[in-house]
């Protein structure tokens, strides 16, 4: 591996930076460094004003590295994205509950499997009488690190998917998705987030819309009887541990840093199916969830087991939970990294509603819900999400307003308790809308109060105009200043509800695969079967009645196999080992003519079924540019007609 040049002239960039104090010494002192940056020295002049001095410390020479990891959920579009943080340099994508045509996803048998093994019965039933294999499409809104001791540990990341009522898996060693579970008894996961301590330990996925229990067509509009699933699952097996029923509808929700609870947002107490029925309440409630007495419940048998989970009671007057009445509507459900607030963000309510989790016991005992609130500053209008600095200051974002206020936990405590105080320190104009904030390390006891993005659903005018569709604004702040200041604007495609950062000491993904990686097992057991090396692959198709395996490795820039035959109607399998071991040396294979393309890592071995119905020459070639004679990287499919 070759070592990034960091530093030019002797001089580091960031160093450079640092020490300009106008944009022209800025632009002229990237020019001097060597770095010959126009699109540095261009952004410079772009986005830097003339007394911003320091502030051009989120400008990344090319070369530099990113101090975070950023993991962005796509909504809509379904997949992880990676961007190095405070570059906003989009580095990957992963493919999650999307269809990828660079990568395969969706159509190798590896991806495939995990796609489809964890549907539920009558889903795999649904999808095949409308001759799918799969869902198509995805809402990805919450990406989430796995915790040990209050703060990230590199493992997996988990994330939501709203549409069809998922959760998926990404290992952070490979970066590639590995577990795809679909919640049964609920609908529409939207909430999302593991728990913080001792470790995830449990992800806690929130259901949002209400639906009758069982959903088998015997209750279809009698909206009275539909309810709202918690769901707990295990982060190591991907199992349903235990659900519970809840009154309500569950929004957004969070974990302590105890172990001892989970908290989500209710913003339709009133069980309503229509927009006119779901805002008529004054207030609504966030619910906590006391895990030690479910986990007892579950012990004691105090269940009624649907789809195979235990499913308790959780609604009003049951022990399980606690309804916290607050305004009208409230979305985001954020911890503090103090380990002791939650911040409920009002939406409808210009309010955020603090909660302190070392009165929940209380509260559990019998003391009036409301007296685990221990602040309710006002902020503006549309508070959604709040993020913090672990300096004791938060902040949230006003979607209507289109701002980001800074407020102090301490002096919103205060105020609530009678004194003349103002909590909130600033506000922020941002472009345009915001709805979720996250700031570095900020979901975590190690928040470092480093930098905030903020992430806006509108962004109008920012950018030249690319049609009716516009991308939406994500906006780099700088929160180590008094007033935080917004730094740096990044487009993105639809729609990146939400993000974190990650110090990326806490994140060592590996370059290349291990080769008895658990992603490929099948084709391993296959292989094995066939008496075949998936390295050195097999010089002619291996047939089994009409099913026909085809064995292969690829070493740039050449596929084993320059040409095999197959007849028509076969079902064919392609096994692409790459027996590349460097770094950086990805392989693909595209079937011209059937639709088919997949990425083969370093290393890694991937395949994929298909029946040869078209008589003829088919070239497949490698579609990933790999070497100087990628071009050449290529052979033939004979498939010959059924005839002969
Ligand atoms: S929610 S904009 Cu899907 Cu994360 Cu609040
Ligand atoms: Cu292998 Cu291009």
């Amino acid at each position: 591996m070759t070592e990034h040049p960091k530093k030019r002239n002797g001089i580091s960039r960031r160093t450079l930076l640092e020490r300009a104090t106008t944009t022209t010494a800025l632009a002229a002192g990237a020019v001097a460094a060597g770095g010959g940056t126009a699109a540095l020295v261009g952004t410079s002049v772009m986005t830097a004003t003339p007394a911003q001095g320091a502030e051009g410390k989120h400008l990344l020479a090319p070369g530099e590295l990113d101090e975070y990891y950023g993991f962005w959920s796509s909504g809509q579009a379904g997949e992880l994205r990676i961007l190095g943080v405070p570059s906003m340099r989009e580095l990957m994508r992963v493919p999650v509950f999307n269809r990828c045509s660079a990568t395969g996803w969706g159509q190798t048998n590896e991806s495939l499997k995990i796609l489809t093994e964890n549907l539920l019965p009558e889903t795999k039933a649904f999808l095949a009488a409308s001759g799918q294999k799969n869902y198509q499409n995805g809402d990805l809104h919450h990406p989430h690190m796995s915790f040990t001791d209050g703060t990230y540990d590199g493992r997996y990341l988990f994330m939501n998917d709203k549409a069809n009522t998922r959760v998926a898996r990404v290992r952070c060693d490979v970066m590639k998705c590995d577990k795809v579970i679909e919640i049964p008894n609920a609908s529409d996961i939207h909430g999302l987030r593991p728990q913080k301590f001792p470790r995830t330990g449990y992800v806690f996925a929130n259901g949002e819309h209400r639906i009758p229990l069982p959903n088998d067509g015997m209750i279809l509009d009698d909206p009275e009887k539909y309810v709202a699933i918690f769901t707990a699952m295990d982060g190591d097996t991907m199992e349903i541990a235990w659900q519970v029923i809840v009154d309500g509808n569950l929004d957004n929700c969070d974990a302590d840093y105890q172990g001892k609870y989970a908290v989500s947002t209710c913003y339709n107490s009133e069980g309503g199916v229509t927009v006119a029925e779901m805002t008529e309440n004054e207030t609504d409630w966030a619910v906590i969830f006391n895990l030690k007495r479910i986990e007892e419940g579950v012990k004691a048998g105090d269940y009624t087991e649907h789809q195979g989970v235990p499913v308790l009671d959780g609604r009003k007057g049951s022990k399980y939970t606690a309804y916290v009445p607050v305004a009208n509507s409230p979305h985001g459900c954020n911890t503090a990294p103090d380990g002791k607030h939650i911040v409920i963000n009002g939406k409808l309510s210009p309010t955020v509603t603090v909660l302190d989790v070392t009165k929940f016991e209380a509260v559990f005992d019998g003391a009036e819900p409301r007296s685990c609130v221990v602040a309710e500053p006002e902020l503006g209008l549309g508070p959604l999400h709040t993020a913090f600095d672990g300096k004791g200051n938060c902040y949230t974002t006003l979607f209507l307003d289109s701002q980001m206020a800074k407020w102090n936990m301490d002096l919103a405590l205060r105020k609530f308790a009678g004194e003349d105080v103002d909590p909130i320190l600033a506000k922020t104009d941002v472009h345009y809308q915001p709805g979720h904030n996250h700031s570095t390390m900020g979901e975590t006891k190690d928040a470092d109060g480093k930098w905030l993005i903020s992430l806006n659903k509108f962004s109008k005018d920012r950018y030249i105009n690319v049609g009716p569709l516009k991308p939406e604004n994500e906006q780099l702040i700088d929160i180590s200043l008094d007033q935080p200041k917004v730094v740096h604007d990044g487009p993105t495609f639809a729609e990146p509800h939400d993000c974190i950062l990650v110090h990326r000491s806490l994140v060592n993904p590996a370059s290349i695969w291990e080769r008895d990686d658990p992603m490929w097992e099948e084709a391993r057991k296959q292989a094995a079967a066939d008496g075949v090396d998936l390295e050195e692959g097999a010089d002619e198709p291996i047939r089994d009645g009409n099913k026909v395996r085809v064995y292969m490795y690829s070493v740039a820039p050449e596929f084993s196999l320059s040409s095999f035959t197959v007849k028509q109607g076969d079902e064919v399998t392609i096994y692409v080992t790459n027996i590349d071991d460097v770094d950086d040396l990805t392989h693909g294979f595209s079937l011209g003519n059937h639709g088919i393309a997949f990425e083969i890592g370093p290393q890694a071995t991937a395949s994929v079924t298909f029946t040869a119905d078209r008589p003829g020459v088919h070239w497949y070639y490698c579609q990933w540019f790999c070497h100087a004679l990628h071009m050449e990287m290529r052979g033939r499919m004979f498939v010959e007609p059924r005839s002969s």
